[in-house]
């Protein structure tokens, strides 16, 4: 009786925890400035993703995306494509070329107004 409840208790949250979709991530993406926040939060929109909030300070990305909809990988290369790195996939020689002087952030990186 004992082990059926152990069963019982094992099923329920593997049940639970299948239904949960819903995924929270963070994410180092590589780039510069606030034209960066833009273009990488715009690139994440897309179906499947909830939230999407970068930092210029800490290239953070905060991700909540769903799932069963979207995948941690495909994020990385959507990010790739609009030109910016992250740590698993990096984005190509040309798309990278295409990014505006002040988003170079391979080959410099902006000085940042910091007020202390
Ligand atoms: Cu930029």
């Amino acid at each position: 009786m004992k082990t059926h409840i152990v069963f019982s208790l094992i099923f329920i949250s593997t049940l639970s925890f299948s239904q949960s979709k819903v995924v929270t991530t963070n994410l180092k993406v590589f780039g510069n400035c606030v034209m960066c926040k833009k273009r990488i939060e715009t690139a994440l929109d897309q179906t499947g993703i909830k939230k999407a909030v970068w930092d210029v300070k800490t290239k953070n990305l905060e991700v909540v995306y769903n799932s069963s909809k979207i995948s941690i990988q495909k994020i990385n290369e959507i990010l790739a494509a609009a030109g910016h790195d992250t740590e698993t996939v990096k984005a190509s020689l040309e798309t990278y070329a295409l990014l505006p002087f002040c988003c170079l952030y391979r080959d410099h990186e902006m000085k940042m107004n910091d007020p202390k």
